[in-house]
């Protein structure tokens, strides 16, 4: 994975990156089930599902794009594996500049409950990821909710977010 200041194209080290609460595992791509199952144990990871981010793979890709890379934060972790192609998370730092993490295959990233980020493909146009989820999380599901969304500063995830990490 690299990191780099997306204005500026400034490289930014990965310490850095998991000051922000994001973690970061390289798994070997192609028996990657031995250690996602060690991570799951270890972070009480339940339910997965894959997604294929192409235009011929994803219903309604269009609309799908385009909301991920909206701006938003989760109520929980957002876990991502990648299995084939690559893309772009895109994560803001504690002065609100965006960084961009460049995930390809073998990566896996955790990014913590709170955090505004989004998300596009990359050059390959294609994106093979699993989708990793708590077991406390009944249904698999993913509600962003957009920054622009009315007293979002509210929001216990991230009020909790900015007191555990962005507040030194
Ligand atoms: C999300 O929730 O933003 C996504 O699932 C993005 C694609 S997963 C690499
Ligand atoms: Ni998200």
């Amino acid at each position: 994975m690299k990191a780099y200041l997306l204005d500026s194209g400034e490289a930014v080290s990965l310490d850095d990156v998991a000051k922000l609460g994001v973690l970061h595992w390289k798994i070997d791509s192609e028996n990657y089930e031995p250690q996602i199952q060690q991570i799951c144990t270890d972070r009480n990871y339940g339910h997965r599902s894959i997604v294929e981010i192409s235009p011929s793979t994803l219903p309604n890709y269009d609309q799908m794009i385009a909301k991920f890379f909206t701006e938003h934060i989760h109520d929980f972790e957002e876990i991502r594996f990648i299995i084939k192609g690559g893309g772009y998370f895109d994560v803001r730092n504690s002065n609100d500049a965006w960084i961009r993490l460049h995930v390809q295959e073998g990566d896996l990233i955790v990014l913590p409950a709170g955090i505004y980020h989004r998300f596009r493909t990359d050059e390959t146009n294609y994106t093979k990821a699993m989708r990793l989820f708590l077991q406390e999380m009944k249904e698999p599901v993913w509600t962003p909710i957009d920054r622009t969304t009315e007293g979002i500063d509210q929001n216990v995830a991230r009020r909790t977010y900015v007191q555990s990490f962005l507040k030194q």
